[in-house]
């Protein structure tokens, strides 16, 4: 859905911004008296510039204080019902506290690494990227998220940790609630 309105957005400012060109184009045949141009122009610049503070300020003020977006998401469900799942990166393996999960399951991803720097990349059935984040040797970070289709996950290493890489991958199955696969 993101992705949709993404499309829409974009086509839309590019149109906008062709019809500034075409504008510019238009004007460009017009001679006049520079200074009384000049006031217009820095007038419009002006209204411009406030116009472009205000929506920024108010976009911040919105998101900002939500980061990071996932916890929040996962503190409004109650953190009580998050699973804790240890993940550590080691040349060249994924080890996991826990690897089979049920859908509507909240998993916490505390993700460290025992050697260098590894990439969680959490991937679904269809192999889209659906959480990821660094795994740092003596650093954890954390990572959310729910599981809300069954099927066979997996772990990819996203950071070249050197020969072994590619085959850095982890299997996890996520089961359907009350029923096994
Ligand atoms: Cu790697």
């Amino acid at each position: 859905m993101y992705q949709q309105i993404a499309l829409y957005a974009t086509v839309f400012f590019v149109f906008l911004l062709a019809l500034a060109f075409a504008f510019v184009y238009g004007e460009s045949k017009r001679s006049g008296d520079y200074g009384s141009i000049q006031k217009k122009g820095y007038r419009i610049r002006k209204f411009y510039f406030l116009g472009l503070i205000a929506v920024m300020g108010f976009a911040s003020v919105m998101t900002l204080g939500r980061l990071p977006y996932d916890r929040n998401q996962a503190e409004a469900t109650g953190m009580n019902e998050i699973k804790i799942v240890k993940v550590t990166g080691i040349q060249y393996a994924w080890e996991m506290s826990e690897d089979r999960f049920r859908v509507e399951d909240q998993v916490q991803f505390e993700v460290t690494a025992d050697d260098v720097t590894h990439g969680f990349g959490l991937y679904n059935e269809k192999m889209e990227l659906v959480a990821q984040t660094q795994a740092m040797p003596e650093y954890t970070n954390t990572v959310y998220y729910k599981f809300e289709e069954p099927g066979t996950y997996q772990i990819l290493c996203l950071e070249y940790c050197s020969a072994g890489h590619h085959v850095m991958v982890k299997e996890i199955v996520v089961e359907p609630e009350g029923g096994s696969l």
